[in-house]
């Protein structure tokens, strides 16, 4: 039984059994059955879920048996949660598991079929670390002329051009596309950079101009597209001080339909709560506004902040990302903090779809760390969906008896606490570990030895 730890413990109600080595060797590696590997060049497994200490006797009378090349415990490998995109190491808010604990949070979901619109200066959406990722209307012919699904935009198939009202969303000035990068470059494909969300589906609303300046009226407009469209999340890497009833009402519009609608705190250094920008300082209930971090956790020098509007922290500096024409390119601002929270509500959203909108939203600042000038903190991933998969993890060592029950909500987690269970032990015999995602609320899952 070979298995995928991501996909197995995302998988609502699945769980996965590994029989970890009580051996002396240093590795945690588990194993499950026996491999036979047959003169004829197939491979079978026989005795899955045997007790290690009986598999090599079963792999030893295996291997005399006629037509049987070798035996051999069967072992088990986990996949590791780095993309392996060859800039990833140059990605200090996805490479160090303790920024916003992406390797974790990955072990659990790297994404799925949530749609988020990038309201901005539009997407290069033939970027090859875009394309696989960006969102199709499904319901629009594309180029011929006729408003197909009859939403008032014509030949809309990949969003729309609030800027010069044309089906043409592409980038003119870069910002979209460096935003649409950080929540979700295709992960694991060999190219460039890894998103936060691997995968996901990137809807490009242009409302800025070549520039990167917008108006209330292109960005109102651009909100209600997105939401009659499908949207779940909304990111408005975008901020002025200037008030509009216009951008105000489409942002509660989006609220009242269960969007969340995700803004940068802006880049003036100074309280929000004292000198309001917009749309941080709206007060719509799925309104987060997200202020930016430097490496090290403090806050950027450039970010905007404001425990009454502030909602949540995110690395802003230094951010390498997308960049039009196929390259990429390093950008500062609470415009690369934005899409990091995104990108968390995206793979919350995968994992957990039946939360809806609220649960996300509350499993972001329940989880958040504190110690930042914003209301909630710096965003947890791999605990805000910790907290929504309820992953518990038990384990009953057979000779002593004793019972060890942790929470874990990654193989990878579940492996080390085996481990040193096992050497605290001294790895007298067999410890078996069962770890389901199942319920909202951590629910011990039955587990032991015989
Ligand atoms: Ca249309
Ligand atoms: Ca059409
Ligand atoms: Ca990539």
């Amino acid at each position: 039984m070979l298995f995928n730890p991501r996909g197995a413990l995302c998988a609502v109600a699945t769980s996965i059994a590994v029989v970890l080595t009580a051996a002396t060797g240093a590795s945690a590696a588990g194993t499950d059955g026996v491999l036979i590997q047959h003169t004829d060049g197939s491979i079978t497994v026989e005795h899955p879920n045997a007790q290690l200490s009986k598999l090599t006797g079963f792999a030893a009378k295996a291997s005399r048996r006629k037509g049987v090349r070798f035996a051999e415990p069967n072992r088990l490998y986990a996949a590791a949660s780095s993309p392996g995109d060859p800039l990833f190491g140059d990605q200090w808010s996805l490479a160090d598991d303790t920024v916003i604990g992406a390797g974790p949070a990955w072990d659990q979901t790297t994404g799925g079929d949530v749609t988020v619109a990038v309201i901005d200066s539009g997407v290069d959406t033939t970027h090859p670390d875009l394309a696989p990722n960006i969102w199709t209307n499904p319901r629009e012919v594309p180029g011929n002329g006729v408003d197909d699904d009859g939403n008032g935009y014509v030949d809309d198939t990949q969003g729309w051009n609030f800027v010069n009202n044309s089906p043409n969303a592409r980038d003119d000035n870069g910002h979209g596309t460096h935003v649409a990068g950080i929540i979700g470059a295709k992960g694991g494909n060999g190219i460039g950079v890894a998103g936060v969300a691997w995968n996901v589906k990137i809807m490009p609303v242009k409302v800025l101009d070549a520039t990167a300046v917008g108006s209330a009226a292109t960005l109102a407009q651009g909100i209600r597209y997105a939401v009659a469209s499908g949207a779940q999340v909304i990111n408005l890497s975008v901020s002025g001080p200037g008030y509009s009833k216009a951008f105000e009402d489409a942002v509660q519009f989006a609220s009242d339909n269960g969007v969340i609608v995700v803004g940068a705190a802006g880049n003036d250094g100074r309280s929000v709560d004292a000198s309001p920008v917009y749309p941080a300082a709206f007060n719509a209930p799925l309104m987060l506004a997200v202020a930016a971090t430097a490496p090290g956790g403090g806050l950027a020098s450039i970010s905007n902040y404001g425990a009454g509007n502030v909602e949540l922290a995110a690395p802003g500096q230094d951010i390498v990302s997308t960049a039009m024409g196929g390259g990429y390119e390093r950008r500062t601002g609470t415009s690369m903090a934005t899409p990091h929270v995104v990108g968390a509500l995206v793979l919350l959203a995968a994992a957990r779809p039946d939360l809806g909108p609220v649960g996300w939203r509350d499993a972001l600042l329940a989880t958040a760390r504190k110690g930042l000038p914003v209301s909630g903190g710096m965003i947890n991933m791999s605990g805000a969906l910790q907290s929504v998969l309820g992953t518990s993890f038990k384990a009953t060592l057979k000779r002593t008896g004793s019972s060890v029950k942790r929470s874990a909500c990654s193989l990878r987690r579940a492996k080390a606490i085996s481990a040193a269970i096992r050497k605290r032990e001294r790895g007298n015999l067999y410890v078996r570990a069962q770890s389901s995602c199942t319920s909202s609320a951590p629910t011990a899952v039955s587990a032991g030895s015989r």
